[in-house]
């Protein structure tokens, strides 16, 4: 058999390409792009939350958003790696992210100005990355999926400590009420862009879902989110901000108005409410972090060095 014909095979039988295997440059590429999208998001998604670190009302919510934080740079550092089995060099993705050349998720680029964005960003936003990324544990590359099955365990935990933390919102005072439906107000229709261009506009899907990197379409995804999160919002109490949003009861699902493709599209190019700010600071912190990662290859060599020895 042939490689392509063996590549092929293995697709079809839905089992998992590895690092070794022979795949068509393609391939290869897709995944580079959407791995190195996927982990530059998880750690440029840092900063929208991380801004409320200092800021944090108790020292037990505190703890909670410093353990978040730290999983996200956390899944940043499995997706590189997955990324880096595909023969690229962590540095060059980094530069790609750095220079603009490669993208990030929209989503990041709104800002948290109060306490509620916090939890907000946990229902909504880890919300969407779950019905997004839960297909993707079934990803036809091996190391992808494998790391996303331990991302997808943590991010259903900090889905649920944002939504707990909007409870305590919810059963708090009226002010703190009007702070969740605002943050609500900002948050759902960027979620709702999270999945990406609708189904006709999606130049990947239809390659990447013949390949089963993707299992579902854009759209599918979207509307599973939306059916997913309308009950939820009735329990906090808060209205998604959709006048167009019912239940659907011939096609069992949630109608829902039209998303400003015009705004995503402006976002995606750089000019979102924060897109040089978050570049600007990862690229500050990139710099002030040049001493560890000297230090770390120093060590490397050292160590090495002493194996060779003995
Ligand atoms: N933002 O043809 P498609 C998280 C681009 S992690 C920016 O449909 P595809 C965790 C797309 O790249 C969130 N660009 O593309 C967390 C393509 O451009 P290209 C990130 C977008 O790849 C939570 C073009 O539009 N998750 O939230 C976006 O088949 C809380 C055409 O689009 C992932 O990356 C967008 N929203 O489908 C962290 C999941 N959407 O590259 C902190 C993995 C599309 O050809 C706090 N990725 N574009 O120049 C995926 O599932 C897919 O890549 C999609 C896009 C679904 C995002």
């Amino acid at each position: 058999m042939d490689q392509q014909a063996h590549f092929d095979a293995v697709i079809a039988a839905d089992e998992r390409i590895e690092p070794r295997d022979w795949m068509p440059e393609k391939y290869r590429a897709t995944l580079i792009r959407q791995i190195a999208q996927h982990a530059h998001s998880e750690i440029i998604g840092m900063q929208p939350e991380g801004a409320w670190l200092t800021r944090a009302p108790s020292l037990r919510r505190k703890a909670i958003l410093l353990a978040k934080v730290q999983d996200e740079a956390g899944h940043g550092l499995y997706l590189y790696s997955a990324a880096e089995t595909l023969g690229v060099e962590r540095s060059d993705l980094l530069h790609r992210l750095h220079t603009g050349a490669q993208k990030y998720s929209t989503i990041f680029n709104y800002p948290t100005p109060e306490w509620a964005d916090v939890g907000v960003i946990g229902w909504l936003v880890d919300g969407a990355a779950i019905v997004n990324q839960v297909p993707l544990c079934r990803c036809s590359y091996g190391p992808y999926a494998r790391a996303m099955i331990r991302i997808c365990k943590e991010e259903s935990f900090h889905q649920r400590q944002g939504f707990e933390m909007l409870l305590a919102l919810r059963d708090g005072t009226d002010d703190q009420r009007a702070m969740l439906q605002n943050a609500v107000n900002r948050w759902w229709w960027p979620s709702l862009m999270m999945f990406g261009p609708p189904d006709a506009a999606s130049t990947n899907s239809a390659q990447s879902m013949a390949w089963r990197i993707k299992r579902h379409s854009n759209d599918e995804l979207r509307q599973r989110f939306v059916d997913m999160t309308a009950p939820q919002a009735d329990v906090l109490g808060v209205k998604l901000p959709d006048d167009k949003l019912r239940w659907n009861p011939e096609r069992g699902s949630y109608d829902f108005g039209e998303i400003d493709w015009d705004e995503f599209a402006r976002v995606v190019k750089g000019e979102g409410p924060c897109n040089a700010e978050r570049i600007e600071r990862r690229t500050a912190a990139h710099a002030e972090g040049a001493w560890v990662r000297e230090a770390a290859v120093a060590y490397a060599a050292k160590q090495h060095a002493q194996a060779d020895a003995a």
